[in-house]
């Protein structure tokens, strides 16, 4: 019984918040700001000139750390910006420091577009020499060897027939999805 009363105090606790939640949303500038707390951050946003310069728009936005049936593992980038950007230069980390492919120069990502790049064994040319562990990260940085963008995940959060992505794309916090390869990311 104790527990039954605290279950229910908890969640109306947590409908109090979620209406207090909705009021300051209403009171806001209206931008309907969510899926805080997003490290990779708007900054550097430098979007629109030549296409040729880094952005800082693209992001990754999905990864399969466990591919079903030994398929190679991926990650899915996506561009924010309303043009193509060039990725000469850039390159992928995962966890691991001495891990780390650099995509060719003739890599680009189209506007509001997807690049897959594969883990090993992967069926394109964009084909890292690592796969991802159960629990890992991964690391974009731009041709200015800055970190452009990165997401890190448990071991358990992205288990296979899942994917490890951002809802909606290239902003929301990562959560477990429905694998999209290479489209746009499915409602969690
Ligand atoms: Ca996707």
């Amino acid at each position: 019984m104790r527990a039954g009363l605290a279950r229910t105090m908890t969640v109306a606790a947590a409908v109090a918040v979620a209406a207090v939640a909705t009021v300051s949303v209403a009171c806001s500038d209206g931008s309907g700001t969510t899926g805080g707390g997003d490290t990779g951050g708007d900054a550097g946003g430098d979007a629109g000139g030549d296409a040729i310069e880094p952005t800082g728009s693209v992001r990754v936005n999905e990864v399969v750390n466990k591919a079903p049936d030994n398929q190679a593992d991926w990650v899915e980038l996506y561009n924010t910006a309303d043009t193509e950007t060039a990725l000469a230069g850039w390159f992928i980390r995962d966890q691991n420091d001495g891990h780390r492919f650099d995509f060719p120069g003739t890599a680009k990502i189209p506007a509001k577009g997807f690049l897959v790049i594969y883990g090993k064994g992967g069926p394109t040319d964009l084909v890292m020499d690592f796969a991802f562990k159960s629990g890992d990260a991964a690391r974009l940085f731009d041709a200015d060897g800055k970190l452009a963008d990165q997401t890190d995940w448990n071991d358990g959060d992205a288990p296979e027939g899942t994917s490890w992505g951002r809802y909606p794309d290239g902003t929301g916090a990562f959560v477990k999805l429905v694998p999209t390869l290479g489209s746009a990311n499915s409602a969690p």
